[in-house]
């Protein structure tokens, strides 16, 4: 017993309560003090039968993240062989999400019992681990090898009557947990049910063939890009049907062994944290309250306004949508009834649910109709002017306490700011397209936002379910100046030089990316960039060659799928793109134009190594400046804004996974052959120089702070 693991007898019943907060994780301290907890039990025969809770928000979360790499003793599969063998019936009791070695931990017990609300779930592969606390060999010993492998695959939670329905739980509880599940006990007790080792149990193997497993996997590729893990767990539940008991948990145990060494969970255990420390904004105080947002205006009713409307409607908030135009409102309405009646469509809402967030959703054409919002959010042209005009406007119709805020990608959000003459008020609400979608928010705070305000972007961001993440002002913030500065510069550039946009593309979505820079170019259209380009006037403060090829794509009127061609041709109404003879005679006069040495092959390795590094070289940079707070915030933007594959960590944290002293020297050969653009950033100079790390960089900072 300890201070997280306490005892209390009821009569013959014993219960055994686990207080971790703020998840219950299974740490040592935990594990220990359950062990020490049923050593004291077994030996009383007063105890006629064990119940197993937590306190708090949820039953156990899982094992502590925070000790992978490093996992101290006692062991899951010492902890729960002794209650699976404890000679008296054990009986848990589950409520809010049971993940991970939760769930484990209920399979070792001998009955399961949970509240109407409870969520059950195996999240290991998004870890880049396996259930490796006994739950490939316990859990289809409950469910069968087949539903076993597809909820380990899913990686998502099940409701508690699924489990019911799976055999993975003997009985829902309605009303009051801790009471039903003593009655269950003393039931059992009462008649005799005895310890029920969920060891003893055989495998129903039933359609787990070749074909079976073949299919899974092939599903579990697409949402777990890269990932190596599910072929983990299919093996070890393989191990389950084919092996005794022992010998399948032994085999699981090297796979989790292997699991928790590998590159791609260290870099998804990574994520985890870096994902969870993106709220904690240098400087700003715990004690700044948010305000309340019940009621949003978003202005202008295009992609970006549309997915906005959807987006704040889904999470219940009603939004007042203004247009310039009577038919410009009305094709924004439709797009919105659209994007709604096709998540029901698709069965993700109900069509009560549809209809309500449709009907929450006003439009207008009168900016005066926001006065009364408490937030509103600006989503017009890429407009200097224009944006410039509406917060004039909005700082005079506005409510005092409303806060204001610009989706506004590349345009100086303090110039805007300053124009509502209430620069304290306003905020940087960067979304990504398609805005209902996208997990990632850049909150981006002015000059002058005030604490407050940017205290309540950060709540809007987690009410949206986003991952907010706060960044300073500057040309394209921090996700797009990475993209503009580094990555799409240089894959550019690569054009010129010999490379094709097929090439270009097939190495970076072999290294990870869920799509190549020409392919995504050509999807969110090649005039966005070029547009931004020319509104900022950044052309003329960068060396020559600068995105050429996409430019003059753009000029040319060739912006990808909207126009039937890009950087590839599309056939009408087929995205598939095809490449195109055009844009390679293109690439070849803009190289003889700015006198580009062009290359009859460029290796692929240096392809990839060209598109990444520069990610890596302008993320420190922007690091320097103090644009964002962390190097993790970095590889949080780019995992959830860009398509950077998660395996890999983010690009920062795969600077660190290949050693910042060979970034650095590869950055420094580049430098000497590219008269631009590859000068090394400073502070990676410096991190090579002291054989350190951008991880290392993170903690001395956030000590600082
Ligand atoms: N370990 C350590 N810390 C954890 C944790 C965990 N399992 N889960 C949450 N935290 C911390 C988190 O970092 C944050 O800290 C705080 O708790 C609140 O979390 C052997 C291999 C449970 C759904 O993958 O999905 O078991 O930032 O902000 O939004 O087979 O947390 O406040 O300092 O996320 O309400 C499997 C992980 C582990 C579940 C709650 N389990 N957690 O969400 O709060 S591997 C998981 C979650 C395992 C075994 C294997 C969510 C949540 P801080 P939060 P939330
Ligand atoms: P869009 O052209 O699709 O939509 C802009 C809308 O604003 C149009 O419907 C237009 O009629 C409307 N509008 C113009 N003037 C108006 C006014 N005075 N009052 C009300 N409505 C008005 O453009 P978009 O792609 O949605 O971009 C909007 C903003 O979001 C821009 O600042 C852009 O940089 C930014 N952004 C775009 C993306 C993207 O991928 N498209 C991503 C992030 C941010």
């Amino acid at each position: 017993m300890n201070s997280i693991v306490s005892v209390e007898r009821r009569a013959a019943l014993a219960l055994v309560t686990i207080d971790n907060p703020p998840v219950n994780a299974l740490s040592a301290r935990v594990r220990a003090g359950l062990l020490e907890t049923f050593a004291g039990l077994t030996a009383d025969p007063g105890v006629q039968g064990v119940l197993i809770a937590c306190r708090g928000r949820t039953f156990a979360a899982g094992a502590d993240i925070s000790e992978f790499g490093a996992v101290p003793p006692p062991t899951f599969r010492e902890l729960f062989a002794t209650i699976e063998s404890f000679p008296r019936p054990v009986l848990v009791a589950l409520h809010g999400t049971a993940l991970g070695a939760g769930v484990e931990l209920a399979l070792a017990c001998h009955y399961r019992c949970a509240n109407r609300d409870a969520r059950l779930g195996l999240p290991e592969l998004t870890l880049g681990l396996i259930p490796g606390a006994g739950g490939t060999q316990r859990l289809p010993r409950l469910v069968g090898a087949k539903a076993a492998l597809e909820m380990i695959l899913s990686a998502a939670p099940i409701g508690a009557g699924a489990a019911l329905e799976l055999g993975l739980i003997d009985r829902v509880i309605e009303g009051d947990l801790l009471p039903a599940a003593l009655a269950c006990l003393e039931e059992l007790v009462a008649t005799r049910a005895g310890p029920r080792p969920t060891r003893a149990r055989a495998v129903d193997a039933r359609g787990f063939d070749p074909d079976f497993v073949t299919k899974s996997l092939a599903g579990a590729a697409k949402r777990m890009r890269g990932q190596e893990a599910p072929r983990w767990a299919a093996d070890a539940i393989s191990a389950a049907v084919q092996l005794p008991f022992d010998d399948g948990l032994r085999k699981e145990g090297e796979i989790a062994h292997h699991s928790e060494f590998s590159a791609e969970s260290k870099a998804l255990r990574h994520l985890f944290f870096a994902e969870r420390a993106v709220s904690r904004v240098p400087g700003l105080g715990d004690n700044v309250v948010a305000r309340p947002i019940n009621r949003v205006g978003v202005i202008g009713a295009g992609t970006m306004g549309g997915g906005i409307a959807v987006a704040f409607a889904d999470a219940g908030i009603g939004v007042q949508l203004v247009e310039s135009a009577p038919e410009l409102l009305e094709r924004g309405l439709a797009r919105i009834r659209a994007t709604i009646e096709s998540s029901m469509t698709r069965g993700r809402i109900t069509r009560e649910q549809a209809q309500e967030r449709i009907g929450s959703i006003e439009g207008s054409l009168d900016l005066e109709r926001l006065a009364s919002a408490d937030l509103i959010v600006e989503a017009v042209f890429e407009d200097l002017a224009l944006k410039k005009r509406i917060f004039r406007d909005l700082g005079r119709i506005a409510r005092r306490d409303a806060v204001l805020a610009s989706n506004t990608s590349t345009l100086d959000l303090n110039e805007i700011a300053d124009e509502s003459g209430r620069p304290q008020d306003v905020v940087g609400l960067h979304f990504f397209s398609p805005a209902n979608v996208m997990r990632l928010l850049e909150i981006v705070r002015g000059a002058k936002t005030a604490p407050e305000i940017l205290t309540t972007a950060i709540a809007v961001g987690k009410k949206l379910r986003k991952v907010g993440v706060v960044v300073g002002v500057c040309y394209g913030f921090a996700g797009n100046r990475m993209m503009m500065e580094g990555y799409l510069r240089e894959a550019d550039q690569l054009l010129l030089e010999g490379a094709t946009p097929e090439q270009v593309d097939r190495v970076i979505e072999s290294f990870g990316f869920a799509m190549g820079p020409f392919v995504m170019s050509d999807m969110a259209g090649n005039d966005v960039g070029f547009k931004a380009r020319e509104t900022v006037g950044i052309r003329a403060q960068r060396p020559a060659p600068y995105h050429e090829v996409t430019d003059e794509l753009a000029r040319l009127g060739k912006l990808g799928q909207k126009s039937g061609s890009g950087f590839y041709r599309y056939e009408a109404g087929d995205r598939t793109p095809h490449p195109d003879p055009d844009v390679t005679a293109l690439t070849e006069r803009l190289a003889r134009k700015f006198g580009v040495q062009r290359r009859s092959a460029i290796p692929d390795d240096e392809v990839a190594l060209r598109c990444v590094y520069p990610l890596i070289n302008e993320g420190a940079r922007i690091l320097e400046e103090g644009i964002v707070a962390r190097a993790s915030d970095l590889d949080v933007i780019w995992t959830t804004g860009y398509g950077f594959p998660r395996f890999r960590g983010g690009p920062m944290f795969y600077a660190d996974a290949t050693g910042l002293s060979d970034v650095y020297a590869q950055i420094v050969r580049l430098h000497s052959l590219h008269e631009h653009y590859w000068e090394p950033a400073p502070l990676l100079r410096r991190l090579a120089e002291q054989n350190s790390s951008f991880a290392a960089w993170d903690a001395v900072k956030a000590k600082r702070d």
